[in-house]
Order: structure tokens, then C-alpha cells, then sequence
């Protein structure tokens, strides 16, 4: 006995990670489905060794359908969403639409899986943005031991963050770069990313900080403690897949760099990859297709009473996207629907 399972944008990278994560992970499902905008109908996409043709997400009706996984923009969500939550229909969305809503429960399963009491307010559950779902995985272990003040993240963010045009915009302007005429504009970016760092992610605030450093901060808060206080930098880099973070974590108590590393040995989707030697830590092309989120260079910060530096990597389209949206899944038919 399973479930009829709907993913809404399913040709786009997070949609097709999710049927494939569904299809890896043996999600109970006795009906799946795959949805698309009109533009993209008929498109043929993955589920295991299946091949589903895409419905068109406008006339889709969920009626009867138990657990709908979006992974289309804010705007779309907005349209459809409520339509699904209101036939009745679980929404586990991707957009940033409702992760700050009081009556939106959002969710990283490792972290705070008791938030899914409040599934029912709106029947939609949100995921976190990627740079965030990765660090509250490493954070929250830590903070139950010594409980923290204050975080410093520097992220190295990859392009498959920006969807799939970004990731042609990378591959063909590195291409292009040496080759006359056939240089590549930056068009996706507002400047050349290949062979670049560019310290913007989403758009500006009035503050100087851009709305990916905000997300950083409003979620770790909602999904770990209010009182944690977050600075970030966001920085996107010329990688396709994997984001990487710097984070400096301040405590209240003091927290030895051996324990720290044995809590996170221990700490659920948590991988330590930490030896003192060249190679010995985890960089973003080892994390594509892995479903952990991976910390290397464990250390104290001897600037601070009570600090560590920890560099954390993970495959943004999984932890960070589908693979989270899919363990919602997982923890609303267990705690919720008890099927399957
Ligand atoms: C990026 N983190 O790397 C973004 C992508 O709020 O879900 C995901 C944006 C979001 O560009």
C-alpha cells in the first residue's frame, strides 16, 4: 500500500532529482505522476527504469492525489499550490513562496522533524533554500551540546543553483573564453562567470545584503532556534553542481574541535571527511549524486572564546533540494499517514 504521488515541475533539475530520488529511495509510491508547464508538456522524463510523459500542470487535477512535490517558481506555486493543498493534496514546495509563513511548517527531517505537526494549517509543508539545508545539518548537533550564539558563512554557491540555463552559460562561456568569436556574454549573470567569483546570489535589500544572505538568516532561525545569530556572504562560483560553506560558529560554552568531530561523526546526513593532509577534506565534484552533507576542516577558532571553523559541501540539488523535499515525504507518511 503507497501512495499517489504527483511531482510538479518535473522537467526542470530539482523535479528530475526528485522522481529519481523517489525511484532510488523505494518511496511507497502506487501512482506517480509527472507535471510540467504547457511549454514543457509531453516532455518524457525518468522514474527508475519508467519513462513518464509530462501532464500539463494547468488542467491537472489533484483530487485524490495524496502528496504533490513542486519544484516550480514562486509564481506558479502561487497559482497552484492552494489548488492542490485544497483538494485535499500534501504540497511539499521548493519555491521560498511560504518558508516564512508562521502557519508553513519548514522542515529539514534531520533537524526539526517534529515541525510536521503543523502540516495541517495549510497543508503545504516548506523546503529550505539549499545554502541553508546543508548548514542547519551541521549546525544542530552542535548547537544541542553547546548551544550557539552566533555563525559566520561564507558560501561558494554553484551555478546549477540558477537552474539549467546558468548551467549552459557556465559550460559554453568557458568554452568560448579562448576561442575568437565565440566569446559568450554574460546573460543569466550580470558578469562573466567562467574563470570568475561574483559575490550576488538573488536580489538586492536596502540593507546592502542580498535576499540569499537573508534566506540564510530567516531560516536557520525558524528551522533550528530564534535566537541563533546569522551573518552571511553569498558567493556564486564557477561550479556546476555542489555548494560549499566556511561557517565560523561562536558558542556559549566552549567546545573542543575532537568533540566537535565525534558529535558530527554521529549526527544523522552527516559525512566527516577530516584528515590534516593535502586532499584530506571534501570539495564539491566529490558530493554530486550523494545524499550527505559532508564537513571537513574541523577547527577551533583561537580568535574567540568559544569557537569552531568547519567547511561544509553538499550536492545542493539533493540535500538541498530534492532529496530534503522527498525526506518530508518520507517523515509525513511515517508520522502523518502511516501507509506504507
Ligand atoms: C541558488 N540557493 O543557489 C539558490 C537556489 O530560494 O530555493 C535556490 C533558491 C531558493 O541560487
Amino acid at each position: 500500500m503507497g501512495y499517489k504521488v504527483a511531482v510538479v515541475g518535473a522537467t526542470g533539475n530539482v523535479g528530475r532529482e526528485m522522481l529519481n530520488i523517489l525511484a532510488e529511495r523505494q518511496f511507497p509510491v502506487d501512482q506517480i505522476v509527472a507535471v510540467a508547464s504547457r511549454r514543457s508538456l509531453g516532455t518524457q522524463v525518468s522514474f527508475g527504469d519508467k519513462t513518464l510523459t509530462t501532464k500539463d500542470l494547468d488542467t491537472f487535477d489533484f483530487s485524490g492525489w495524496d502528496i504533490a512535490l513542486f519544484a516550480v517558481g514562486s509564481e506558479a506555486t502561487k497559482k497552484y499550490a492552494p489548488l492542490a493543498a485544497r483538494a485535499g493534496c500534501l504540497v511539499i514546495d521548493n519555491s521560498s513562496l511560504y518558508r516564512y509563513d508562521p502557519a508553513v511548517p519548514l522542515i529539514v527531517p534531520e533537524v526539526n522533524p517534529e515541525a510536521i505537526k503543523g502540516y495541517a494549517k495549510k497543508m503545504i509543508i516548506a523546503n529550505p533554500n539549499c545554502s541553508t539545508a546543508q548548514m542547519v545539518v551541521a549546525l544542530k548537533p552542535l548547537h544541542d551540546r553547546a548551544r550557539i550564539k552566533r555563525v559566520v558563512v561564507s558560501t561558494y554557491q554553484s551555478v546549477s543553483g540558477s537552474g539549467k540555463d546558468a548551467i549552459d552559460e557556465l559550460w559554453n562561456q568557458t568554452k568560448g573564453m579562448y576561442v575568437p568569436g565565440q566569446e559568450v556574454a554574460p546573460s543569466v549573470y550580470p558578469k562573466q562567470i567562467a574563470f570568475n567569483v561574483i559575490p550576488h546570489i538573488d536580489v538586492f535589500l536596502e540593507d546592502g545584503s542580498t535576499k540569499e544572505e537573508w534566506k540564510m538568516v530567516a531560516e536557520t532561525k525558524k528551522i533550528v532556534d530564534k535566537s541563533i545569530k546569522v551573518t552571511a556572504t553569498c558567493v556564486r562560483v564557477p561550479v556546476f553542481v555542489g555548494h560549499s560553506e566556511a561557517i565560523n560558529i561562536e558558542f556559549e560554552e566552549h567546545l573542543d574541535e575532537d568533540e566537535a568531530r565525534d558529535i558530527l561523526r554521529e549526527a544523522p546526513g552527516v559525512m566527516v571527511i577530516d584528515k590534516r593532509e593535502s586532499g584530506g577534506y571534501v570539495t564539491p565534484v566529490e558530493c554530486v549524486g550523494d545524499y550527505a552533507t559532508f564537513i571537513s576542516r574541523i577547527r577551533q577558532d583561537s580568535t574567540i572564546d568559544n569557537g569552531i571553523n568547519l567547511w561544509c559541501v553538499s550536492d545542493n540539488l539533493r540535500k538541498g533540494a530534492a532529496l530534503n523535499a522527498v525526506q518530508i515525504a518520507e517523515l509525513y507518511g511515517r508520522e502523518i499517514l502511516k501507509k506504507g
